[in-house]
């Protein structure tokens, strides 16, 4: 090996490999997704859980409300580009199935930011434990938060969306007024 050969070599050996080394240690920019969550009759689902699994296996998890979920943060790695995301809603304690609105293939995310994907997720939720009474925002507990939603559907200010005016109708007698709202306080009182 010639003298310049050897400081070639050894220019590659001190920069260019630590770089190569360090680029495949460094793991990929996380996907990130938002969208909707609608059961199988197009209502918003309340409250519940996104999950994103990548050949079978948790790559992401985020909380949702009202029918939208937000930064829902999908990692991946080496092995994970164009491979197909699946998704999950976790809701009332039980994980379903869901089908998102168009075929989601994990892809790097880019630093900027900008680049959220949008993805709407329906999931069945017919086999779902009915709703308790009284859990009006479908978060599995009867408290003030529920007691609130009742009364905004006594003054009009919201409707209740899907299996909402059922568990809203404490006394079952087809409306919801302030006779519900009194029932659901009790049952919060009682514990
Ligand atoms: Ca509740
Ligand atoms: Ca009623």
């Amino acid at each position: 090996m010639c003298r310049k050969t050897l400081v070639v070599f050894l220019l590659l050996l001190t920069f260019v490999f630590p770089l190569t080394a360090l680029a495949q240690s460094v793991p990929p920019i996380p996907s990130v997704y938002k969208g909707t969550v609608k059961d199988h009759n197009g209502n918003p689902v309340l409250s519940g859980r996104v999950n994103a699994y990548i050949n079978d296996i948790l790559r992401g998890s985020v909380g949702f409300t009202n029918g939208s979920y937000k930064q829902l943060v999908v990692s991946g790695d080496q092995n994970t580009h164009n491979k197909i995301v699946k998704f999950t809603v976790t809701a009332r304690n039980v994980e379903l199935n869901a089908v998102s609105s168009s075929q989601i293939k994990w892809q790097e995310g880019k630093i900027s930011g900008q680049d959220m994907n949008n993805v709407n997720i329906t999931v069945n939720t017919s086999s779902l434990p009915p709703l308790a009474p009284g859990d009006i925002n479908q978060d599995g507990a009867v408290n003030i938060l529920d007691v609130q939603l009742v009364i905004n559907f006594v003054m009009e200010k919201s409707k209740p969306i899907g299996s909402q005016f059922n568990a809203s109708d404490m006394d079952k007698n087809g409306s919801v007024n302030i006779l519900d709202v009194v029932r659901i306080i009790n049952i919060i009182m009682e514990r």
